[in-house]
């Protein structure tokens, strides 16, 4: 892998899980979703990973809304777009290969079946390699998500299966914490990233909930890049909800400007990716 000097902060501002009426702050709408990117660009993200509510703020995987929302972003910022394909857990897998149809920069791509919560976020093998070997032929990026240390055997297993992802690199993003999957400890985390094959050229990690500040820090230590945003963690210290995404990108930024790794340019970081510039396309 090689030396990490700046951060990739991705922000995931939104998720599949939470409701507008329970958090009114949640970035729903695609004018909230610009007004969000556009601050988190400018307090230091480089990439955001998105989820997509339709007029009544559900989880929606609707191509004119992703197409919309992938189109708005790339026009009034430069962040790297990434489409979540992991959508909800009441998504069908056929309907989740179809994100790709929006021709996002990048996508996830979670190696394997992970419990969550009381639901099951279903990814046989049969479905993350049609999506992975889709994404190849689509010219999109996938991330890999890991929420345990199987997930890092199975991005093994791709990567055999079917060569390197289009760009050539390889970057993978450990969400830890999920009540099912890995926990957000410093010891889980860097047993995940000594397991990582050899082909991988970068990593990332978030913490669900009460493990991301500490799994922030523990990335930064370790050489990681960083995921924060609402979709993981809604609680900016004891008693103080997060009222905008950008408060979570500015403490990370912060963070890692202290530890001598400044959050990456957007243009590092679509060269860390390997993405295809489609901005002018
Ligand atoms: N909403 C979760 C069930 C992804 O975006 O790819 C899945 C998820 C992972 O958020
Ligand atoms: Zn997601």
């Amino acid at each position: 892998m090689a030396t990490t000097t700046g951060t990739l902060i991705t922000v995931a501002p939104t998720g599949a899980e939470l409701s507008k009426g329970d958090f009114p702050q949640l970035p729903t709408t695609l004018d909230e979703l610009v007004e969000t990117a556009v601050a988190c660009e400018a307090a230091g993200a480089s990439m955001i990973h998105l989820h997509i509510r339709d007029g009544e703020h559900r989880p929606t995987l609707d191509h004119g809304h992703l197409k919309a929302a992938v189109d708005a972003l790339r026009e009034q910022t430069s962040l790297v777009v990434q489409l979540s394909t992991g959508g909800s857990v009441h998504d069908p897998l056929e309907q989740r290969l179809t994100v790709l149809d929006a021709e996002p920069d990048s996508c996830s791509l979670t190696c394997g079946t992970t419990n969550f919560g009381d639901d099951v976020f279903l990814n046989p093998y049969g479905f993350m390699s049609d999506l992975y070997v889709q994404a190849q032929e689509r010219e999109v990026v996938p991330e890999f998500e890991l929420f345990d240390l199987g997930h890092v055997a199975a991005l093994a297993r791709l990567i055999d299966a079917h060569g390197l992802p289009f760009g050539g690199k390889v970057h993978v993003d450990f969400v830890t914490g999920v009540p099912g999957g890995m926990p957000g400890t410093p010891a889980a985390l860097l047993a995940g990233v000594a397991m990582l094959p050899a082909e991988v050229t970068s990593w990332a990690a978030t913490g669900i909930g009460r493990t991301h500040l500490p799994i922030a820090a523990a990335a930064l230590a370790a050489g990681g890049h960083l995921r924060v945003g609402m979709e993981d963690n809604v609680v900016f210290s004891r008693g103080v909800q997060v009222q905008h995404n950008r408060e979570l990108v500015e403490r990370v930024a912060h963070l890692a400007e202290v530890m001598q790794r400044p959050p990456m340019s957007t243009q590092d970081a679509r060269t860390m990716l390997g993405v295809k510039d489609r901005r002018t396309a």
